[in-house]
């Protein structure tokens, strides 16, 4: 990288999505009806690849439908929650529909759904490159910073016009999975090329940004005050934590999550290189999200898969059955080991 900083303009730097196989068009092409799955706890860039893919297929003259295991817990997509089924049944499951999996390439991010989806055709569209391969087809990107960009990319290869609804869709996951651009790094101009596209069909980030953003209540904010509150440092300040126990919830009546904002917060705290986030679930189910700040070499997606979880360098998360005092005790432990 450093290498071609010096060249201007280097054109082999300039990133393209590669072909999608022709195998999976013609699967999209070919097959009549299709359910539309994404991971458990769907953030924005699953939930909107999961709305501009059924609108793909829609535009095709296909069946589809749109299944998550839920829960529909963020202000940005609850009033979506109704177009979404929470099972594939037998009765679906017996008309041989393929499965369309967005935003997730391992098997155990879909929650129940994974059993359900079983003996089904499957094709994979991703930019998570960890957890065990699945599906029958795979077109999966880790370079792109969303999953929405790869589902742009479906639309090109077939060739069906982007229509301002579905270029709202495409920047929502995009401006979600890259924290409103913040989280784009150098030699990335293609995101930026896509987004303008985005824009140019109609999107204003403007807008964007209220949607991503607004709807919260006071309650979310008093939550978020709480959890800065407890944070701790750990290791001269390279790891900070907070958490969230169960009696928040009487105290707290929203159904936004603070945690992104306080990952900022405590991402912003100089020499900071982990921020870890354990909330209870229940007294003995423990909820973990897990960042590394830019600079960190710490991957925190390999160190949440050896909690049971997954994710990404930057992002990760994982759910363990334990109480949450074990978990912070071990997870602590574990990052002073590679600090
Ligand atoms: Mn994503």
């Amino acid at each position: 990288m450093e290498r071609n900083r010096k060249s201007s303009g280097a054109p082999s730097m300039v990133f393209a999505y590669p072909p999608i196989d022709e195998e999976i068009l013609n699967v999209l092409r070919n097959r009549e009806e299709f359910v539309i799955v994404g991971h458990v706890s769907p953030d924005g860039d699953c939930i909107s690849s999961q709305m501009a893919m059924k609108a793909l297929l829609l535009k095709m003259g296909k069946t589809v439908h749109l299944a998550n295991a839920g829960p529909f817990d963020r202000a940005e997509i609850v009033h979506l929650r109704a177009d979404f089924l929470t099972h594939i049944d037998e009765d679906l499951h017996r008309h041989n529909p393929v499965v369309v999996v967005v935003d997730c390439s391992a098997p155990e991010r879909l929650g129940h759904l994974a059993n359900e989806i079983e003996g089904l055709t499957t094709v994979i569209f991703d930019h998570h490159s960890n957890g065990e391969q699945f599906g029958t087809y795979r077109y999966i990107i880790p370079r792109s910073v969303s999953t929405t960009l790869i589902i742009m990319q479906v639309y090109k290869a077939l060739d069906i016009v982007i229509t301002e609804e579905v270029a709202e869709h495409l920047f929502f996951g995009f401006a979600t999975d890259t924290g409103f651009f913040k989280f784009i790094n150098a030699y990335r101009g293609e995101t930026l090329r896509l987004a303008a596209e985005l824009v140019d069909l109609g999107v204003s980030p403007n807008m964007m940004n209220t949607k991503m953003t607004g709807g919260k209540n006071l309650s979310y904010v008093k939550y978020l005050g709480k959890l800065i509150d407890r944070s701790e440092p750990h290791f001269e300040g390279k790891l900070m934590t907070s958490c969230s126990f169960l009696t928040d919830n009487g105290q707290f009546i929203t159904s936004d999550k603070p945690s992104d904002a306080l990952y900022t917060m405590l991402l912003s705290i100089k020499g900071v290189q982990v921020v870890l986030f354990f909330k209870e679930l229940s007294e003995g189910t423990t909820e973990v999200g897990f960042r590394a700040s830019h600079q960190s070499h710490i991957d925190v997606g390999a160190l949440a898969e050896r909690f049971g979880g997954g994710g990404h360098k930057k992002a990760a998360g994982a759910t363990v059955q334990q109480p949450i005092e074990v978990v912070q005790k071990n997870l602590i432990a574990a990052v002073g080991k590679l600090i």
